[in-house]
């Protein structure tokens, strides 16, 4: 069984950017439904991948799944593992202290961090439709890139790592921001854990020399159920 994570903050700590009706709506509603779907599924299929296989893990062979539930497979997991990541990724707490460690990094890939970001929002900004914008790791080529993905489709089933993402679906703003999309992006960049983006940066670079990919992930906080596959 996989289990809905708790938020780790009260529900109206990210008030007034986000509010605590959008946040009990969004975790309990949104994400625990996915949760729910996704151990339907593999109940059904094969239980015994609850022993084996880390929702991580699972992300990155996902296309070693039978055809026949592998897109149920892929919007109830990626649901899963998208508002994991987003719930710790998002706090009110002042981390600039992890902001500075990383701004060099940002710096050396897109001239400097405020363009990145800049990027990353007009990305967002300009995502069609339901789904996600992310900064990901790209471990073959060491470079951090911005990709947007459709529906709940996650960096890992590209083998990429997430490192930042923000959920554009209307679920996640609409209540409190309408169709003002760029509003709920500008007050996203105000509430980012960069204390969090530095943890998974450093995850990945403390273990990009050895070999597979279960490895990068194992101190990502999102591994409850082992790391190898069957
Ligand atoms: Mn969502």
């Amino acid at each position: 069984m996989y289990l809905l994570p708790e938020l780790p903050y009260p529900k109206n700590a990210l008030e007034p950017f986000i509010t605590a009706e959008i946040m009990e709506l969004h975790h309990q509603k949104h994400h625990k439904g996915y949760v729910e779907k996704l151990n339907e599924i593999i109940a059904t299929y094969d239980p015994t991948l609850f022993d084996c296989m880390s929702e991580t893990t699972m992300a990155m062979y996902i296309n070693t799944f039978p055809i026949s539930i592998r897109q149920n497979v892929k919007n109830q997991l990626g649901g899963h593992v998208n508002h994991s990541f987003f719930w710790s990724l998002l706090s009110t707490k002042n981390t600039d202290v992890f902001k500075q460690k990383l701004e060099p990094i940002f710096k050396d890939q897109f001239g400097s961090f405020d363009q990145a970001m800049d990027e990353f929002k007009t990305e967002a900004k300009n995502h069609f439709g339901s789904g996600w914008t992310w900064f990901c790791y790209n471990p073959i080529s060491e470079n951090i890139e911005i990709r947007s993905y459709q529906n709940q489709d996650n960096p890992l089933f590209d083998n990429l790592y997430p490192l930042l993402g923000i959920d554009v679906w209307e679920h996640a703003y609409y209540l409190q921001y309408k169709n003002k999309r760029s509003d709920y992006i500008e007050a996203f960049t105000k509430i980012i854990n960069w204390e969090y983006v530095f943890e998974l940066w450093n995850s990945y670079n403390e273990n990009k020399q050895d070999d597979g990919h279960e490895s990068v992930l194992k101190e990502d906080g999102h591994s409850h159920h082992g790391h190898g596959c069957c």
